[in-house]
């Protein structure tokens, strides 16, 4: 197949999801089509049959706010045009749904293009929500020719807030266990905690430096936070007060996660919110276990007591006391870092999912094809 993907490039986990799905589709024969403002992070620009095409975004002095939704529609037409594409795949709907609906009707009159859009969560969960965008985000979506959400969660959350008419299969997100693994051997020195994000309010980050200064109390750790957004300053406030501002690391933002969770021993996820969360699955692949909260679709892929912890949102001092649950039993911790890789290799690894987004592009195609004939 021909694919067109378009999804936010930055630090955002619906963009790394989106990439590893281009490259893993790559990898199995198909032509992928980036149509994104910038290259996606952690898009490998050699992958064969992987192709990246610039949106860019004129301005105009009359332009108060340069019209992204349409040099994107544009160029997704154009793309899928000139390179034959078979069907368009965007990841999270504002306003990537309505610019491929935009660029399917432009393209009707030649050729026929159906689009899929990936919900990802707060496309829904706030953005959705939020008055100015409840009735274009809605419209659009159910306009998509397939839907799919990366959790349970999210797909009954859509429904409730959108009444969306239309069936949408739900399709996990996913982690190659061939690159996420565990270390062979545990890092010399302290023990460490991660956090890896995008440091918006939603995380909860402060939480991560409250959860060490508590845990400190009885071991020696540090915390190593990988990332950078808004948070950060309040992150460093915190720290400096409560004493702990020389154990917590900023790393910045990170292209190769797979390098760096293994060096870790627990990762943690303080989320108010999360639709599914990458990155507990991501350090699960490398056999390090999550404590997380029990909010959206984390139980979905963290099972409480058996392949990580989930706490409740703000709770530090229950976050703490299972952190030290996993640094002061290594039976404990190894027989949770097992169990965390087996269900990144059963429930998650790229092996089983993608051909499920390969399955699901093949029925939207046929049904398009199909309704085209009528
Ligand atoms: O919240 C983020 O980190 C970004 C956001 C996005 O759409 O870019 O993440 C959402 O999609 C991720 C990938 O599918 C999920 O792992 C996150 O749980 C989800 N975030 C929330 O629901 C808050």
């Amino acid at each position: 197949m021909r694919i067109g993907i378009t999804c936010y490039p930055t630090y955002g986990g619906s963009g790394i999801v989106a990439t590893e799905l281009g490259m893993e589709l790559a990898a199995r024969g198909h032509e992928v089509h980036f149509i994104t403002y910038a290259n996606p992070i952690r898009l490998d620009p050699g992958t064969p049959r992987v192709y990246y095409h610039e949106v860019e975004v004129s301005t105009y002095p009359l332009f108060q706010h340069p019209p992204y939704l349409l040099a994107l529609a544009s160029r997704m037409a154009e793309v899928a045009e000139w390179q034959n594409l078979d069907i368009l795949h965007v990841h999270y709907a504002i306003p990537h749904s309505a610019a491929a609906l935009l660029a399917r009707q432009m393209l009707a009159p030649r050729r026929t293009v159906p689009f899929i859009t990936t919900l990802h969560g707060t496309d829904i969960t706030i953005v959705g929500n939020d008055r100015s965008y409840f009735a274009v985000t809605k419209f659009t979506t159910e306009q998509s020719d397939g839907i799919t959400s990366i959790s349970e969660y999210l797909r009954k959350e859509t429904n409730e807030v959108f009444g969306v008419c239309k069936d949408i299969r739900v399709i996990p997100n996913f982690v190659n266990c061939d690159l996420y693994r565990p270390a062979g051997a545990r890092h010399p020195g302290r023990w460490r905690l991660l956090h890896i994000s995008n440091f918006r309010p939603v995380k909860r980050i402060t939480d991560c430096v409250r959860v060490l200064a508590l845990v400190r109390k009885e071991v020696d750790c540090e915390l190593w936070l990988a990332g950078d957004g808004p948070d950060r300053g309040d992150a460093e406030r915190v720290a400096f007060e409560l004493g702990v501002h020389e154990e917590v690391r900023f790393l910045g933002k990170q292209n190769h996660i797979e390098r760096l969770i293994p060096q870790c021993d627990v990762l943690l996820l303080p989320s108010r919110l999360e639709s599914f969360g990458l990155a507990a699955l991501e350090a699960m692949a490398c056999g390090v276990v999550p404590v997380a909260t029990n909010v959206g679709g984390v139980p979905e892929v963290v099972t409480h007591g058996v392949n990580g912890f989930l706490e409740a949102v703000g709770d530090v001092q229950a976050q703490a006391a299972r952190v030290l649950e996993l640094l002061t039993s290594d039976t404990l911790r190894s027989t949770m870092s097992a169990a965390a890789r087996r269900t990144a290799e059963t429930d998650f690894c790229t092996t089983r999912i993608i051909p499920r987004y390969e399955g699901y592009y093949e029925e939207v195609l046929a049904s398009a094809v199909h309704a085209g004939a009528r």
